[in-house]
């Protein structure tokens, strides 16, 4: 079977966002590879430090994992810190990664905008330690959202100079999504997009509840509708026909759209109709993650689990990438 590496970073509430990119694609991809899902403790320290919060995100992100469906006896399902093969590995592509090229990537860019006064060596060498994750497990398929297409491209070069240099032994991962092309839902304020540390109005949390969800779709940015017949349509409002595709029927996502080509579109009762479907959609979701999250015993069992099927993996790409690099003395 091919080998699936992803993660999500423990740094609060899982987003529709973090479904639609990411946890969609493992539920659909747990029967036909061999995959590795894990919670990226390490990579949010990053950015959130606070230990108090650290231990409950860990679990929630586990929780809300399997409420959408992700079965942890098909899956490694990981925390990325009971790894220490990882940041092993981290370490050796730190020496195949440049300051230069770390310094032009946009999402460092982004990071020292929003925080200037935390400007560490970890959000400089992210990419390096998310290469880690990946080749750690050798993997070719990475399920991600439309915002780590870079990352996953600075992984295929430290997988390149490393074969090159040492000898082949990774394989180059690339992203994966079944659709057409990777997806980016965009927050419903249409600035940027969704994350868990954005807007958190313009956020849809998988832990909403019926009315807050409500609220929340009602309020999404809309404009005054098409001018003309067959016009353009704008990034915030193609968002929502997204999310429309995600929850609603096809004959309703027909029948908006069809209003939207003719000029006619009641963007309130487009709402309305997505709101009641997304409810429909996510309360499941939220009713499973809330009762997962009262059986820690459960969740440590299957990270326990997870580790051990992870380690084993990552201990034998180690050994073979020590013995390559020569760090094998006796
Ligand atoms: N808006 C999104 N659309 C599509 N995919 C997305 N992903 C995240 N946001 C979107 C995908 O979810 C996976 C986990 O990503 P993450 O842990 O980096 O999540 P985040 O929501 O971006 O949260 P953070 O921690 O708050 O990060 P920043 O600092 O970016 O705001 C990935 O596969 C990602 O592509």
């Amino acid at each position: 079977k091919e080998i699936v590496v992803s993660g999500i970073r423990s740094t609060g509430f899982l987003h529709l966002g973090n479904y639609f990119g990411a946890v969609r694609n493992y539920v659909r991809m747990q029967d036909g590879y061999r995959c590795y899902f894990f919670v990226a403790d390490y990579h949010s320290l990053t950015t959130h430090p606070d230990p108090k919060d650290l231990r409950q995100n860990v679990y929630r992100v586990v929780a809300e994992n399997i409420a959408c469906g992700l079965d942890p006896e098909k899956v490694a399902l990981y925390v990325q810190s009971d790894i220490p093969e990882i940041p092993e590995l981290y370490l050796l592509l730190n020496m195949l990664a440049y300051k230069g090229e770390l310094e032009k990537v946009p999402t460092f860019k982004d990071k020292v905008r929003q925080h200037p006064d935390n400007v560490n060596a970890g959000l400089l060498t992210y990419p390096v330690l998310m290469a880690a994750d990946i080749l750690v497990h050798r993997a070719v398929k990475v399920p991600v959202g439309k915002d780590q297409e870079q990352h996953l491209e600075i992984a295929r070069n430290f997988a390149q100079r490393f074969n090159h240099r040492y000898g082949e032994l990774f394989p180059e991962p690339y992203p994966f999504d079944y659709g057409g092309g990777l997806t980016r839902v965009m927050s419903l304020d249409g600035n940027g997009k969704m994350s868990k540390s954005a807007n958190e109005n313009a956020t849809l949390y998988l832990a909403d509840d019926d009315d807050t969800i409500r609220k929340k779709i009602m309020k999404a940015k809309t404009d005054a509708g098409p001018s003309a017949p067959d016009s353009e349509m704008p990034d915030f409002i193609q968002n929502l026909f997204q999310l429309m595709e995600l929850v609603s029927a096809e004959a309703v996502v027909t029948q908006f759209r069809e209003q939207y080509r003719q000029c006619n579109i009641r963007y309130g009762d487009m709402k309305k109709q997505l709101a009641e479907d997304m409810v429909s959609f996510m309360r499941p979701i939220r009713q499973k993650a809330a009762e997962l999250q009262q059986n820690d015993a459960h969740i440590q069992r299957i990270l326990r689990e997870g580790a051990r099927q992870a380690r084993e993996s990552a201990a034998a790409t180690l050994r073979e990438a020590r013995k390559l690099i020569g760090v094998h003395y006796y």
